[in-house]
């Protein structure tokens, strides 16, 4: 069995109900357990600015599903949710992205890893530091100290 890193994001329909649905069917995933979920966080958006805010969270499980499969079932669950892929960064229904697999560096054409801007996005790291503030990316610190670096301003933990 494996540790994979998930993160969660969606800005459209009930975002709050897709998160808990998507971490509901991540549970459902075949050979995989979810072992922890951080905190659902409201977060500005980033990238288009002129869009709804976010919510985020990330999750992590225990697998023995490879990267590539494990990334197939990502992309079943965005499906399921209703997810059409239209502008980069764009609003969507629900984002599912494999954020670090543990002992995993690879870079191809259908997967990278770790997931290569996550360290630059509060809306990743902020709910991911409630999971492992002491995991260290593969050649740059751990989340602890890559958070520390990042502006916070408007992410703020839902009830
Ligand atoms: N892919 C490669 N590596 C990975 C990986 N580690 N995890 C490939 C997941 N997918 C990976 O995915 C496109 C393809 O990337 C997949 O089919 C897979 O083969 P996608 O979900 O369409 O796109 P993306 O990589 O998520 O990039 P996109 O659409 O530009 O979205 P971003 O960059 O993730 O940004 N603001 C806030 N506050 N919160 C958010 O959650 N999200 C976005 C989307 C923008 N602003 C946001 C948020
Ligand atoms: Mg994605």
């Amino acid at each position: 069995m494996t540790l994979a890193y998930i993160a969660l994001g969606s800005n459209l329909g009930d975002p709050k109900q897709q998160l808990l649905d998507a971490m509901n069917a991540l549970a459902n995933l075949p050979d995989t357990r979810l072992l922890q979920c951080s905190p659902l966080y409201r977060t500005p958006p980033w990238g288009m600015l002129e869009q709804p805010p976010f919510v985020n969270a990330a999750v992590l499980v225990d697998t023995s599903l490879s990267p590539h499969a494990l990334l197939d079932g990502l992309l079943e669950i965005e499906q399921r949710a209703g997810r059409v892929r239209a502008e980069r960064n764009g609003p969507r229904t629900l984002d599912l992205d494999l954020l670090h697999v543990e002992g995993v560096q690879l870079d191809d054409a259908r997967l990278t890893l770790p997931h290569p801007r996550m360290t630059e996005r509060a809306f990743v790291l902020l709910p991911l530091h409630d999971l492992a503030p002491t995991l260290r990316l593969p050649g740059q610190g751990t989340v602890a100290e890559l958070l520390a670096q990042l502006d916070l301003a408007g992410c703020e933990k839902l009830p």
